[in-house]
């Protein structure tokens, strides 16, 4: 059985939504990470960086959101969340998984802890850059890769929500707004937002 590991109000949520619309069974071990759970032996194990989300299955555990999304979306290839290996469209989903953990983060510490770093040096360039990346890939829509949706636009849509909803730090473009509007339409993210009120 897959089991992950999440807390409420967290990161975890992307890997929530992701378990959501893969469809697969799996069970959710709440890790108290407000008490200090994730800093336990046990979990340690599991997650070396005491951090949520995290995923078991089987024997073989593994962390990082993003890659806990492109996981799932192999494991559940009948729910059409990747395009497939050897596609063109390949490349834009990697491009954007990738971009969510090593860019969009990146983003998000500048702003929460006003830092100035010179873009030559910081790897996710800017703040501002990111976004116009993001609006760019959005505009034509509906999803990251135009008319499939994807673990792409999980970790995305994910990270936009925290922005522009959750913490006001990103702008409110309209095509953010539209993109997580339709992002909000999806039932899978309405269970995930579900569990994660509910906080169990
Ligand atoms: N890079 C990780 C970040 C995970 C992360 O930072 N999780 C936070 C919650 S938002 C956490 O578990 N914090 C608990 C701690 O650091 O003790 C991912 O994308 O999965």
């Amino acid at each position: 059985m897959l089991k992950l590991y999440w807390a409420p109000q967290s990161r975890a949520v992307r890997a929530l939504w992701m378990m959501e619309e893969a469809g697969l069974p799996y069970e959710r071990v709440l890790v108290d990470i407000r008490s200090g759970d994730q800093s336990k032996a046990d979990y340690a194990k599991i997650n070396p960086m005491m951090k949520v989300p995290a995923l078991s299955d089987g024997d073989v555990s593994m962390a990082e959101s993003g890659a806990i999304c492109a996981y799932m979306a192999e494991k559940a290839a009948g729910a059409n969340l990747a395009p497939p290996v050897g596609s063109p469209q390949r490349a834009r989903y990697l491009h954007a998984l990738f971009f969510a953990a090593g860019c969009i983060e990146g983003a998000f510490a500048e702003k929460f802890g006003n830092i100035q770093i010179p873009t030559l040096q910081a790897g996710w360039g800017s703040f501002d850059r990111v976004m116009d990346v993001l609006e760019d890939w959005l505009r034509q829509g509906p999803w990251v890769l135009g008319d499939r949706f994807s673990a792409a636009d999980v970790m995305i849509g994910t990270d936009l929500h925290f922005g522009v909803r959750l913490f006001n730090i990103i702008d409110k473009r309209p095509v953010f707004v539209e993109y997580l509007d339709r992002c909000m339409q999806r039932p899978a993210w309405q269970r995930a937002q579900a569990i994660d009120a509910a906080g169990v």
